[in-house]
């Protein structure tokens, strides 16, 4: 066993990906995927409005002048982004009840008694940050549009959350295959006000530093049928706790439907499941608790090789890399 650790430990250090050790190495993990780009996208809603792609540049740029440590951008959201907001918050708001976990339902539930949650504005980044900070530790940073994995999950090692600051077209606000406002705002800060379920974020993070890509993939699929759109049993009943089920009235309904296939959680298995982003999942996995899924999903991402481990030091926002050659 030893002479297997020590072989491991040998691997020459470059064929270990660059990872952010600092708080601050954060404004490097800033890589994008371009597939949902408006500008770009043909299928998108917004392709032929030029009004909305102008709105998009400009609060894109807000996130790429950013640097860790500065103050949140704050956007004027215009009437119709706000009657877009309106429209999605009151239809979710409605059926959330019934269809959402307990642990989500009490972070919305603070959320709208501390931090202005409500459906007549859409909250600023900055406010939320500051809520989540006194909760869980967590902290926003201003995205321009869906990240790369590796980025993504880096940022949560420093518990931080990268979040999209423009709100999807007013012709689709039911579904939006890339993340926006609504979906961070409604989908994610609910769930990470959860003080456990913070930590398991920084977990699936911490586990990612540095991970081969193939580890990456399998990490980014799991975090993709959890925390963006798992399912867990509750009281008897099956109840969504993935935010990207949470910001969509369509798929919300749809996921609990019976209409789609059910899979028992089971890491292993999850982590190779296809899966396709561009609409409704055919397939969704449910976990016995909300509990479990958090146990098992964190048993996997602990168990990923490295030929280091990591330690997050929270005095000093930074990463240390123990055990290196
Ligand atoms: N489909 C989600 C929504 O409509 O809010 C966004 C998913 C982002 C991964
Ligand atoms: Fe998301």
């Amino acid at each position: 066993l030893k002479r297997v650790a020590d072989d491991v430990r040998c691997m020459p250090e470059e064929k270990v990906p660059w990872f952010p050790r600092q708080i601050k190495d954060l404004d490097r993990c800033n890589m994008l995927i371009t597939k949902f780009d408006p500008d770009m996208d043909h299928d998108h809603p917004g392709y032929n409005d030029p009004e909305y792609r102008k709105r998009r540049t400009v609060i894109s740029e807000l996130a790429f002048r950013y640097k860790q440590g500065d103050p949140l951008p704050m956007v004027e959201y215009t009437a119709e982004e706000i009657s877009t907001w309106r429209q999605v918050y009151q239809q979710l708001r409605s059926i959330y009840p019934s269809l959402a976990c307990k642990q989500f339902l009490d972070g919305l539930q603070q959320l709208e008694k501390e931090c202005g949650y409500g459906e007549d504005r859409i909250p600023q980044l900055r406010e939320v940050s500051a809520f989540l900070k006194e909760r869980t530790g967590f902290q926003l940073r201003p995205v321009a549009g869906l990240l790369s994995a590796r980025d993504f999950l880096a940022s949560l090692a420093f518990r931080v959350f990268q979040c999209t600051q423009y709100i999807r077209h007013s012709s689709a606000p039911m579904h939006s295959p890339e993340p926006d406002c609504c979906h961070e705002l409604l989908g994610h800060i609910p769930m990470l006000a959860d003080k456990e379920f913070a930590q398991f974020s920084q977990e699936i993070g911490l586990a990612s530093l540095g991970a081969s890509d193939e580890d990456i993939e399998k990490l980014s699929t799991l975090y993709w049928f959890t925390v963006e759109f798992g399912l867990c049993k509750q009281n008897g009943a099956v109840k969504a706790y993935g935010a990207g089920l949470l910001s969509s009235y369509g798929e919300l309904v749809y996921a609990l439907s019976n209409e789609p296939e059910y899979k028992p959680f089971a890491p292993e298995e999850t982590a190779v499941q296809p899966y396709q982003d561009q609409t409704y999942q055919p397939v969704y996995f449910v976990s016995e608790s909300f509990e479990d899924a958090k146990m098992k999903l964190r048993k996997y991402s602990a168990n990923i090789k490295r030929p280091f481990t990591v330690r997050y030091d929270p005095f000093t926002c930074s990463v240390e890399v123990l055990d290196q050659p």
